[in-house]
C-alpha cells in the first residue's frame, strides 16, 4: 500500500470561490485523492482557508466585521460548500490556527539561526489618524498617469500602471480617508533566497519528470535579470501571525506580522497537526506524513494549484523548507492548471462575474458540475465555460450514455426477471470481447489517473461507459429474450454487474451518483477491478437490487437560456 500526501492550494478567505477557482486546484486534487483511496492506497488530503493578508482585512472591513469573526464565519461557509461539492479533505484547516502560528514562528526561528534572514530598514507611509503603517493598496489617490481619482498605491485600476504610493497625487488612507500621512522608517525581515539559489537550482534540476511549464517558471525566476531576489516576509498589519523567533520575541519587530505568503504554505503542515489534534492523535501521526526522519521518506507528495501559484511553490516555499535545515517532506509532483474562462470573458471574484460555488449548487447537484469541470479541465491551455457546452456535455455524457444505460438494464430486468440478478446462461464470445475491451480501457484509465491527466481520464471513463451501451445495443437482450431467455439472462447479469463496475470506476468524478448506483445494486463491494472478468461476476445470480430514480435529468433549452440570462451580469 502506497502512502500519498495531497495538498490543494488553500483558497483565500475573502468570499465564496467561483468555478474557475474550483477546477484550478481543489477539484482535481479531490479526483486524485478519491482515485488513490479507491486503489486501496493510504491518502492524506489537506486543504485550508488562507486567512491572512490585506484581502482578508479589506473583506472584513467591507462586511463591517472584526476580521477574526469574519474569517471564522467565512471558514464555515467555505467548509460547508466544499462538503456539498464532495471535496473529500481529510482536514480542512485554517491558516490562522494556533498550530500554524506556532509552526510559522518555528520556521522563522530556524531560518534566522541558519543566517538566512536579514533585517532591512525601509520607508513606508504611516497614517496618524489610523495609528498604523499602510500597505500600498491601503493608500488611495489620483493617478499621475491618467487622472483616475481612486488609484491604489500599488496600481491604478483604470490604466493598469504600476505605482508607488509616493507617486499618487493627494494621497489618503483607504481606511479612514485621512490625508494626515507621513513617511516613516520601519524595519522588515527578508528571506535570503538569493543565498539559496544554487540549492534550489539543483533541486529543480532533479525534477526531471516535471512538466516543462512548471520547471520553466522556476528557472525564469532563478535566472532572469538579477536572478532570485530576497523576499520580504513581514508586514505592518494587525491581523496575521506575530513575528517571533520560535517562542522568543524578535526585538524591533513588535506589532508586525508575517507576510501571508510566508505562512500560507506552512499551513499545509500545520493543517496535518490540526487534523491530528482534532482526532486526539499523537504528533507522530501527522509527522509520519511530513517528516522524513519520522516515516515520511516513503510518502509521495503531490501538490495541486493554479499556474499563478507556481513560483511560490517551486521557490519560496522550498526555500523555507530547505533553509530550515530540518527534514521536512518536499513536493514530489506539482500539478498546475491554466485558467477557466467564463462565456467570452474571465471569471472574476472582484467583479462578481461567472458562476460561484454556492450558486452552482442552487441550480444542479455537484456531480453535474464535477463532470463538466473535470472533463474540461484547463490543462494544456485555458478553457472556457459556456452554457451550451455544459448542457451538451451533461445531456450526452451523463444522461444519454451513463444514465440511460443504468435505467435501461435495471428496468428491463425488473420487467422480465424481477428485481434480482437473473440466473442461467453463460458469458460467451461477445461478453469476452467486451471484457477484453474494458480491460484495455481500464488499464489506460488507471495510467491517466496516475499521471493526473484529468481530461484524458474523463475521456477514457466516458469510452468505458460507451462500451457498455454498445454492448447492450448489439446484444439487445429485449430481442434475445423472445428466442433464448437463458442467454438474455446472462446478458442482463453482465449489464447489472457493469453498473457496479461503473460505480467504482466513476466514483472519483461523480461520487454522489456512484453511491446511488451502488445502493441501487444493493452492494458495499467497491473493490477495484484488477481483474475485469472477476469484477463482472461480483453480483451473483439471485442478488437483489432496485431500479434507481433517474440518475441525471437532461438540461432543457429553457433552463439553459434562463441560467444564461441570470448569470450574464455581475453578482451583487
Ligand atoms: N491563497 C492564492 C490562491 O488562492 C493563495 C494560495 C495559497 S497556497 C499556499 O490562488
Ligand atoms: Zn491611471
Amino acid at each position: 500500500m502506497a502512502r500519498i500526501l495531497i495538498t490543494s492550494a488553500i483558497p483565500y478567505i475573502n468570499g465564496i470561490k467561483h468555478l474557475g477557482n474550483l477546477i484550478g486546484s481543489q477539484l482535481p486534487a479531490d479526483l486524485f485523492a478519491r482515485y488513490q483511496r479507491g486503489r486501496g492506497n493510504e491518502v492524506m488530503f489537506l486543504c485550508a482557508t488562507d486567512e491572512h493578508g490585506t484581502p482578508a482585512e479589506l473583506a472584513a472591513a467591507k462586511a463591517g466585521k472584526p476580521v477574526a469573526e469574519y474569517c471564522a464565519e467565512m471558514h464555515e461557509v467555505q467548509a460547508d460548500i466544499a462538503k456539498r461539492f464532495g471535496l473529500s479533505f481529510d482536514h480542512f484547516g485554517r491558516s490562522s490556527s494556533p498550530q500554524n502560528h506556532k509552526l510559522t514562528q518555528h520556521f522563522a526561528g530556524k531560518l534566522a539561526e541558519a543566517g538566512l534572514i536579514r533585517e532591512v530598514t525601509e520607508k513606508q507611509v504611516y497614517s496618524n489618524a489610523d495609528g498604523r503603517f499602510l500597505p500600498d493598496r491601503y493608500i488611495e489617490g489620483t493617478c499621475p498617469n491618467c487622472g483616475y481619482e481612486k488609484a491604489r498605491g500599488d496600481q491604478c485600476e483604470n490604466c493598469t500602471k504600476q505605482l508607488d504610493p509616493t507617486d499618487l497625487i493627494d494621497p489618503r488612507s483607504a481606511i479612514s480617508g485621512s490625508t494626515d500621512l507621513e513617511v516613516r522608517e520601519t524595519k522588515h525581515l527578508y528571506l535570503r533566497q538569493s543565498a539559496m539559489k544554487d540549492q534550489l537550482d539543483a533541486w529543480i534540476d532533479s525534477k526531471t519528470d516535471w512538466p516543462v511549464l512548471t520547471t520553466s517558471i522556476a528557472k525564469k525566476w532563478l535566472h532572469d535579470g538579477d536572478g532570485l531576489q530576497d523576499r520580504g516576509i513581514t508586514r505592518d498589519l494587525d491581523w496575521g501571525i506575530p513575528v517571533k523567533k520560535g517562542d522568543e520575541d524578535w526585538p524591533g519587530m513588535e506589532g508586525k506580522v508575517f507576510y501571508v505568503w510566508f505562512d500560507a504554505p506552512i499551513e499545509y503542515m500545520a493543517c496535518a497537526k490540526e487534523w491530528a489534534d482534532a482526532h486526539g492523535k499523537p504528533d507522530a501521526e501527522w509527522e509520519r506524513w511530513w517528516r522524513t526522519d519520522k516515516g515520511a521518506d516513503d510518502v509521495r507528495y503531490v501538490q495541486f494549484m493554479g499556474k499563478d501559484n507556481v513560483p511560490f511553490h517551486t521557490l519560496s516555499f522550498p526555500a523555507t523548507i530547505l533553509g530550515s535545515g530540518e527534514p521536512w517532506k518536499l513536493v514530489d509532483h506539482l500539478k498546475s492548471f491554466n485558467y477557466l474562462n467564463y462565456d467570452g470573458g474571465q471569471f472574476s471574484t472582484s467583479q462578481g462575474r461567472g458562476v460561484f460555488m454556492d450558486q452552482a449548487l442552487d441550480i444542479l447537484p455537484a456531480d453535474y458540475w464535477r463532470w463538466w469541470l473535470l472533463s474540461h479541465a484547463p490543462e494544456s491551455s485555458d478553457s472556457e465555460f459556456t452554457w451550451e457546452n455544459f448542457q451538451q456535455s451533461v445531456n450526452k455524457d451523463l444522461a444519454d450514455v451513463l444514465g440511460n444505460f443504468v435505467s435501461r438494464i435495471t428496468k428491463f430486468c425488473r420487467s422480465k426477471f424481477g428485481e434480482e440478478v437473473p440466473a442461467g446462461g453463460a458469458y460467451g464470445e461477445r461478453e469476452q470481447a467486451l471484457i477484453e475491451e474494458l480491460t484495455k480501457r481500464i488499464r489506460a484509465y488507471e495510467a491517466h489517473m496516475e499521471a493526473m491527466e484529468v481530461r484524458k481520464s474523463a475521456q477514457e471513463l466516458r469510452a468505458i461507459w460507451v462500451a457498455g451501451n454498445e454492448y447492450l445495443q448489439a446484444t439487445a437482450p429485449w430481442s434475445t429474450f423472445k428466442e433464448d431467455p437463458e442467454q438474455a439472462a446472462a446478458q442482463v447479469r453482465l449489464g447489472l454487474n457493469l453498473i457496479r463496475l461503473y460505480a467504482v470506476l466513476s466514483a472519483p468524478f461523480i461520487p454522489e451518483t456512484s453511491a446511488r448506483m451502488l445502493s441501487a445494486m444493493n452492494t458495499l463491494d467497491t473493490s477495484w477491478p484488477e481483474d475485469v472478468d472477476a469484477a463482472l461476476s461480483a453480483l451473483p445470480a439471485g442478488h437483489a437490487f432496485t431500479v434507481p430514480d433517474v440518475l441525471f435529468a437532461k438540461i432543457t433549452d429553457e433552463q439553459r437560456e434562463d441560467w444564461q440570462t441570470r448569470f450574464a451580469g455581475v453578482r451583487s
